[in-house]
């Protein structure tokens, strides 16, 4: 029998398959990595609409994810949309009793479609439970505004924001810059109070849905396999880049592609 990395994603499950939990398995599978998963939330949504989201109770979110650590070598952790307080919470009070595992954040708080992700305002559960014991958060513009109250309008103020992110949350950030203008999207990460930059062409496509969760999947990947964070971010990119090249039509709308595979099709 062969050993496998493992990875765990404690994410919201998207019935359209492209974003959340669906997501992150087919990225963490593309990577040869196997995918756990703790379900948050179910909700119901095409890319274009999110219909209704149903969260799942706290103690059955703790159930799921404290099974799976106590049973199973899990390597590495990804979060996605947690959605409440009471969920975050919840997921915190398990993973602070884990500070050695890679956990990489991604804070969901808005959907490709505008709707809100999340009830209430979980930011206090991310600020005092979630952020402590976290490796690597992976804001967009939009959600670092929120973290920090200002605006981002230029690459003078992702720098600022990144490095201000960095000292006040004690972790890396990976700001990703997809939302400003200009022929080439800068992700720029804060890592032990280096910067680097990972610069792409930017890619105009209808098909975005799941491009936050699909990027920080593949780091989560990337970490369960041993991979420096810096490596694990680059081959990332180079993932969500063919992700979106070789994006699907489904019908009138459209969907990443992540990763599937041509060469056993039927
Ligand atoms: O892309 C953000 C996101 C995260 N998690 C779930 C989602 C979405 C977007 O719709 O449905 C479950």
């Amino acid at each position: 029998m062969n050993d496998i990395p493992i990875a765990l994603t404690i994410a919201g499950a998207d019935s359209s398959g492209g974003a959340g939990i669906q997501a992150d398995l087919k990225t963490f599978q593309h990577f040869g990595v196997y995918g756990m998963t703790a379900i948050t939330c179910v909700v119901a949504e095409s890319s274009a609409e999110v219909r209704s989201i149903h969260p799942i109770p706290t103690d059955i979110v703790h159930d799921q994810i404290s099974l799976l650590l106590e049973s199973y070598p899990i390597a590495a952790i990804k979060t996605g949309m947690l959605y409440s307080e009471a969920i975050a919470n919840t997921v915190a009070s398990i993973l602070e009793h884990y500070p050695d595992l890679p956990l990489i954040v991604d804070p969901v708080m808005i959907a490709s479609t505008g709707d809100s992700l999340a009830e209430g305002n979980p930011n206090q559960a991310y600020l005092n439970g979630i952020f402590p014991h976290t490796d690597l958060i992976t804001p967009n513009l939009d959600e670092a505004e929120t973290l920090l109250g200002a605006p981002i309008t230029s690459e003078a103020d992702q720098a600022a924001a990144a490095f201000a992110l960095h000292q006040q949350l004690g972790c890396s950030i990976l700001l990703k810059g997809g939302h400003l203008e200009g022929p080439q999207c800068l992700d720029l990460l804060v890592h032990e109070g280096e910067r680097t930059d990972f610069r792409s062409p930017r890619i105009h496509t209808p098909a975005s849905h799941g491009t936050g969760c699909t990027l920080a999947a593949a780091i989560a990947a990337g970490m369960a396999c041993g991979h420096p964070m810096t490596t694990a971010i680059d081959k990332a990119k180079t993932f969500l880049n063919q992700s979106l090249r070789h994006a699907f039509s489904l019908g009138k709308l459209h969907a990443l592609n992540q990763g599937t595979s041509f060469s056993q099709a039927f």
